[in-house]
């Protein structure tokens, strides 16, 4: 697989979902296409999918007594584990899904609607979905947890979590970060995409973050800043923290509006976050789609 063409799918594929549904989590895609591409290309080690191509309906929610299918299932059994924190990425996540083959693109139109499992919110049966975490900020505890139990069996690869830049405003964000590096866990990798928004509007203005990079290392991890629409960058930055002793945190610096113009005009009105296409908008993200 090529992570460029990747990455060029994932875009396409979120387009046509908004343009579907006439609404959708689109600039997470656009931004973000290049490390969900160079994740499931170049780095992360997953066994086969154990989860069908088109998923069956939903029924309830996985629990220790029913046998449903859990989100987990598509990513295969180890030895390497992806952890897609924000819940609302979840497009991005099935459009990656498919782009890789482990989804069927039918399932993007058939399972996206009500009683479908690719909800618009994932959550722990959704197709690559392992933790819910709509409420923001509580899948990486839970990935610390997991990664202090491979420690201590020995289980051998790394888990691998996606965070947003939205979710490092929640406390418990860090205090998952100060129990991973007080435990030397060196095998979970955290990537965050840094779009330099969140929800109601652009990080900076509502409660600033910086400096990301001291932070992450003066709470005992390994950072790496790299621009994370490079997937060359990506694919580096990856090696090295596979290989480093510490936790490492990959700071990756997006822009979210690419891939489709009139994304740069919504960014410069921050209006990013959740896209409900104008008449205008629509017929021109179907002309570009077209000339692509
Ligand atoms: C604990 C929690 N607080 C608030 C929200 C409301 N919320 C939904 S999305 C979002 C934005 C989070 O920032 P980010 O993920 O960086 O947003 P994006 O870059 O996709 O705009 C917020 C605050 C939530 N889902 N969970
Ligand atoms: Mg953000």
């Amino acid at each position: 697989m090529n992570s460029g063409s990747v990455a060029s799918e994932i875009r396409l594929l979120a387009a046509e979902w908004t343009i579907r549904a006439n609404g959708g989590y689109l600039a997470q895609a656009c931004g973000s296409a290049e490390i969900f591409a160079t994740l499931y290309c170049d780095v992360l080690d997953l066994s086969p999918s154990t989860a069908p191509l088109i998923p069956p309906k939903f029924e309830s929610v996985p629990n220790s007594f029913r046998n449903e299918i859990r989100g987990e299932s598509w990513l295969g059994e180890g030895p390497d584990l992806f952890v897609l924190s924000p819940a609302h990425y979840g497009t991005t996540q099935y459009c990656a899904l498919v782009a890789i083959g482990r989804l069927d693109k039918k399932a993007l139109t058939s399972e996206s609607g009500d009683g479908g499992l690719l909800e618009l919110i994932a959550a722990e049966h959704s197709p690559g979905i392992v933790v819910s975490s709509g409420s923001l900020a509580t899948a990486l505890g839970v990935s610390v947890g997991r990664a202090m139990a491979r420690k201590i069996k020995n289980i051998p690869g790394n888990i691998w979590v996606f965070l947003s830049d939205g979710e490092l405003q929640e406390g418990a964000t860090w205090e998952s970060l100060q129990l991973a590096s007080s435990q030397r866990l060196k095998n979970i990798n955290i990537i965050v995409d840094v779009n330099g928004m969140q929800v109601d509007g652009r990080m900076a203005q509502l409660m600033p973050i910086e400096p990301i990079v001291d932070k992450f290392e003066a709470f005992g991890w390994n950072a790496i800043e790299i621009d994370g629409n490079n997937l060359e960058a990506i694919r580096i930055a990856c090696l090295a923290a596979k290989n480093s002793n510490l936790p490492t945190a990959i700071i990756c610096r997006t822009k979210p509006w690419l891939g489709f113009s009139f994304l740069k005009n919504r960014w410069d009105n921050n209006k990013l976050h959740f896209i409900r296409l104008t008449e205008d908008e629509r017929q021109d993200l179907i002309s570009e789609i077209k000339s692509l």
